[in-house]
């Protein structure tokens, strides 16, 4: 009797391990995208004109380093590591918030959510801190801890989706930089 009972909870074991295993493996790539440039201390630089006067607000500038558009609708940006899930990017216009293969889209982190999908609820310290992009399911995507920002200059990859980070006195919001 204890044997068939060990039998069976050795094949169930297995089948869940199998189930886990094949779930893992199938799960989909978190997208190639990066945190490629971005702008906490905007003081004249480049006005969001979304409310149709300029607005000088945060910005940060996502760069598609794949070869599929990507659409950030149901994404996340977080100012918090630990709670991936902070203000969810609205999935209710995609031709808005997909970024082509190679191409850039720039997001405001204003607090004027109601100026449409690409319009943060928060607005980024000029004294630095933690941003990050996360995935529908919490993945990370991409994070960064910044310092301090000067005012007009903004933070960026010295090479679109590379590993060091320079300042830009003559940023390129949803351009490459350079
Ligand atoms: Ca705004
Ligand atoms: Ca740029």
């Amino acid at each position: 009797m204890s044997r068939s009972l060990n039998i069976f909870g050795l094949i169930a074991l297995t089948l869940i391990l199998a189930a886990a295993w094949i779930f893992y493996f199938l799960k989909e790539d978190v997208p190639k995208l990066y945190i490629n440039e971005l702008m906490a201390n905007n003081l004249s630089c480049c006005p969001d004109t979304t409310a149709g006067r300029p607005e000088f607000d945060d910005w940060i500038e996502i760069y598609n380093a794949g070869r599929k558009p990507v659409d950030i609708g149901g994404m996340y940006f977080s100012q918090h590591r630990d709670s991936p899930l902070g203000y969810r990017i609205p999935n209710t216009n995609s031709s808005a918030t997909t970024i082509q293969p190679g191409g850039f889209l720039l997001v405001w982190a204003d607090g004027d959510i109601d100026q449409g999908e690409l319009h943060l609820e928060f607005k980024l310290s000029h004294r630095g801190e933690f941003i990050g992009l996360f995935y529908n399911d919490g993945r990370t995507i991409d994070t960064l801890t910044f310092k301090q920002q000067n005012e007009n200059i903004s933070y960026g990859r010295a090479a679109d989706g590379g590993n060091n980070w320079k300042e830009y006195a003559l940023p390129t919001p949803g351009k490459s930089n350079q």
